[in-house]
This record gives structure tokens, C-alpha cells and sequence, in this order.
């Protein structure tokens, strides 16, 4: 037991001096709850595993606090002087700290992080969004409905002109919105210069056709920052103004790449792909942190939209609880989680971006759930594998989600939507738990 580290009187709202985790914290048989928190907030601030004579007064006053236990439900709630992170609001030093060392401690069973505060004072200092989805839809001339996207799909093994062929096509059909896949980059089957200008090229054809303006997610993460600055560099020469997203893969590019971006190119809109969360969030992982817990840093780091999940909806993991309360905390000014209330101040909305195994037929279940408009869904099997292939597919994306602006049913809808007809047949037969969204 360390009790420097603990304080069960502690007020951690008084001052705003304190960030507040609350983690779901399991102790190794034998070990006490208290004890080990007191270890976890050791280690997440000023302390090791055993006092040190070189500890000062001012060290002290930057010790994390555990300042409320509920041994019942293993959870503890560890309050964090703010003043140890890196100034000049750098979100991964934060991370380092409260979900880093301390999930390799061999003393925990489990410690999940659940949720997390940040007071107003600290929020200051953080760049949360520039570009949002307002800026987004403001360009494309969209108001009450989610930008509707696609994935390029296969997910590699396009070239250039067969890559932006997928995009005009999806663009023709009446799509939003295109993204890279996640590991698209530069490969040498598909260079990264190459494709841009076919993808312009494709962009000023379906504009033309369509009258109706488009925007691409290019990824532009990479070996390097200097590198992902000449991709976005590149980008910006040769696409139109407002035209382009920047895509970063935030977990394998790291938190720094989504800041980096953020500060050189405020002005684009910065779309967080955020593969290879799973190993942190999934349910069933007894030492990570929650969906909702991450999202907020993905707002804190400046990302203009984050991948916050399908609500159970599509392929990927995740429940309903968590995702719908992603998106909240994610786009909303005051966001209510499972065990905190959060003011987000000065820092913007950041959108929720919605995808994974979703098909037309599965756009109105969680446009019904998450109760906003303001979300980007992309949908890649779900719309090139339309037996009319991927302009029909985005026809029955965009009819599915008239249908749902209209409050008409999709069945009904489908009788003078053909696109919308042919979705509903063939992913009812090749999803069968469509099926039951199906009204
Ligand atoms: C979706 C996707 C996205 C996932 C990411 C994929 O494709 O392109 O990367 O949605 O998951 O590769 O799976 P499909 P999440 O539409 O074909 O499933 O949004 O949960 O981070
Ligand atoms: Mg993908």
C-alpha cells in the first residue's frame, strides 16, 4: 500500500487541478483493491514500486490520487494533477501515463479504463477539432442527413485508374464521400501519386455528371511525419480546395501523427481510422480501455471525425451502450458517460464516422439510435457487392436514407426505388440478421 497515493477525502473536482479515470481494476489473489490502486496511481505519476528517498514536497503534490473505491464492483477512481503532462497539449503523454506501464503491472488481474473527466482549466491547453462535419457538409451542400461514404474496396490491389473508376462509380450512383482503406498508402501497384491525380480526375467527372460536389479521405499516414507531410502536400496541389480528408490510422500511426496533422493542416479535415483498437477495447479484454474512454482523447488530439463503431449493428465488436455513448461524447458539447458528466468548452464536435459490415438496409438502425445527422457512415462490402454493382449500391444507400428521412419504410420506399429493392433482396439473403431491421 502506498498512501501517498491515496486520499478517500479527496474533493478532485476542487480547482480543477485534477483529470479523474475511473478503471475497473481486478488485484491478483491475495492482493487488496486499495493497495493496488495505489500501485496503478503510482505508476501512472510520480512513483515507482517503492518510495524514493529523492522525492520532494513539490514531487509529492504531483502524486495521482485514488480518491474513491467501490470494492463491490472492483472499480476506482484515481485523480491525475494535470500539471504532470507535457505542456502544449500533447495527448500521448497523457496516455503514456494512465493507460501505459500500468498494464504491464504483474500485481493486476485486470485494470480497464471506463471513462475520464477533464477539467475546463486542462481543456485549455488541448487543440480539440478545427475542420468538422459542419465545414464537411457546408462544401458538399448536404443539411439533415449523414454524409454517405464508401471504402474502396478490395481493400488493396487497385491500380490508379481502377481505383478511381470505384470512386467515380460510387461518386455517379450518388456517394459522398470516398475513403482510402485503411492500409492503402503508397504501394508500388498503386503509387500514391499516381492515384491522387486519377482520383482528381475522376472527382471533376462525377461532379460534372452528378452537379453535385464530392469529397475523398486519402490516407496519409506513414513511415514517417515528413513523409505524411509530403502526401498531404501533394494532395493539396493537386485536389480542389475543400475537396480532400486526411486520413490517419491513429493506433498504428500513432496519437502524434493524428496531432501532427491536425497542426499543420487545420483548415482539412482530419478523419482518425482507428485500426487496431480491438486489442485495447473489446469487451471481453480484461486490461484496456473503452471505446468511449478512447474517443475522447481522438476529440482531445484534434480529429475533425473518429470511427466510434456500429452500435452491434455491423461486423466489428462493440455494444450499443458503448458506441451510441461514443458518439455523444464525441460530437456533443456536454456528453454524459457512464460515470461522468463532461463540459467540452471551447474544444469542437468531432464526428462520429460509422462503419463495418453496414449495407443500406442497416443505415436506418443506427441513424434511429445514435439521434443526430451529424455522422459520416461508410460502407464498403455493403455497397460494391450490390448486384448492380457499386453505382446501383450507392443509389441504395442514398434511397435508404430518403427512405428514413421520409419515415417511410424501406419495403414500401423499395417499391419505386429499384436500387433500393435489388439491396434488400440480396443482403437479406447474404446477412441474414438484416432481416430483422427490415421494416
Ligand atoms: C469497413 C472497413 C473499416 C472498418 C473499421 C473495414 O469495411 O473498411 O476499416 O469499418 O472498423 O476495413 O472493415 P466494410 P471501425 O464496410 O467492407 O466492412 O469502423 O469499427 O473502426
Ligand atoms: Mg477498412
Amino acid at each position: 500500500m502506498q498512501k501517498e497515493y491515496i486520499n478517500l477525502k479527496l474533493d478532485p473536482y476542487k480547482g480543477g487541478k485534477y483529470m479523474l479515470v475511473v478503471f475497473h481494476l481486478v488485484p491478483k489473489k491475495g492482493e487488496d483493491l486499495l493497495a493496488c490502486a495505489s500501485e496503478v496511481a503510482a505508476e501512472s505519476s510520480t512513483g515507482s514500486n517503492l518510495r524514493v528517498g529523492t522525492a520532494t514536497k513539490f514531487s509529492d503534490d504531483l502524486n495521482a490520487i485514488v480518491y474513491k473505491v467501490n470494492k463491490k464492483k472492483n472499480l476506482v477512481w484515481i485523480a491525475f494533477p494535470w500539471k504532470i503532462f507535457d505542456r502544449g497539449g500533447n495527448v500521448q503523454n497523457i496516455l503514456t501515463y494512465v493507460v501505459g506501464n500500468v498494464f504491464g503491472m504483474s500485481n493486476l488481474k485486470a485494470l480497464r479504463a471506463l471513462d475520464c473527466w477533464f477539467p475546463s482549466q486542462m481543456l485549455k491547453n488541448y487543440d480539440g477539432p478545427s475542420t468538422t462535419i459542419m465545414d464537411a457538409k457546408k462544401y458538399l451542400g448536404i443539411k439533415d442527413r449523414p454524409i454517405l461514404g464508401t471504402i474502396v474496396k478490395p481493400k488493396i490491389g487497385l491500380k490508379p485508374k481502377e481505383f478511381a473508376e470505384v470512386c467515380f462509380q460510387f461518386w455517379s450512383g450518388g456517394g459522398d464521400f470516398v475513403k482510402f482503406d485503411e492500409p492503402q498508402a503508397d504501394q508500388e501497384f498503386c503509387p500514391f501519386k499516381e492515384v491522387v491525380v486519377e482520383i482528381r480526375k475522376a472527382m471533376n467527372k462525377a461532379e460534372k455528371k452528378t452537379g453535385k460536389k464530392k469529397l475523398m479521405s486519402f490516407n496519409i499516414s506513414a513511415a514517417d511525419f515528413m513523409t505524411m507531410k509530403e502526401r498531404g502536400d501533394f494532395i493539396r496541389k493537386k485536389m480542389k480546395k475543400g475537396s480532400y480528408i486526411f486520413l490517419v490510422d491513429g493506433i498504428t500511426a500513432g496519437w502524434s501523427a493524428v496531432q501532427t496533422a491536425r497542426r499543420l493542416w487545420p483548415d482539412v479535415f482530419i478523419h482518425f481510422h482507428r485500426a487496431g483498437h480491438g486489442c485495447m477495447t473489446r469487451e471481453e479484454n480484461p486490461i484496456g480501455y473503452t471505446v468511449p474512454f478512447m474517443t475522447k482523447f481522438g476529440r482531445l488530439a484534434g480529429a475533425s471525425g473518429m470511427h466510434t463503431g456500429t452500435a452491434g449493428i455491423g461486423k466489428m465488436a462493440g455494444t450499443k451502450g458503448e458506441d451510441i455513448n461514443a458518439a455523444h461524447q464525441a460530437l456533443f458539447k456536454k456528453s454524459k458517460g457512464d460515470f461522468f458528466e463532461q463540459d467540452w468548452g471551447r474544444i469542437k464536435g468531432m464526428c462520429p464516422i460509422v462503419s463495418g459490415g453496414l449495407n443500406p438496409v442497416l443505415l436506418k438502425p443506427y441513424a434511429d439510435a445514435v439521434g443526430t445527422t451529424d455522422f459520416i457512415t461508410t460502407m464498403g462490402g455493403g455497397v460494391h457487392s450490390h448486384p448492380g454493382g457499386t453505382a446501383s449500391g450507392a443509389a441504395a444507400l442514398l434511397q435508404a436514407c430518403e427512405a428514413w428521412q421520409k419515415k417511410i419504410g424501406l419495403k414500401k420506399y423499395a417499391k419505386d426505388h429499384e436500387e433500393l429493392a435489388q439491396a434488400i433482396e440480396f443482403y437479406v439473403k447474404k446477412i441474414p440478421y438484416t432481416k430483422k431491421y427490415l421494416v
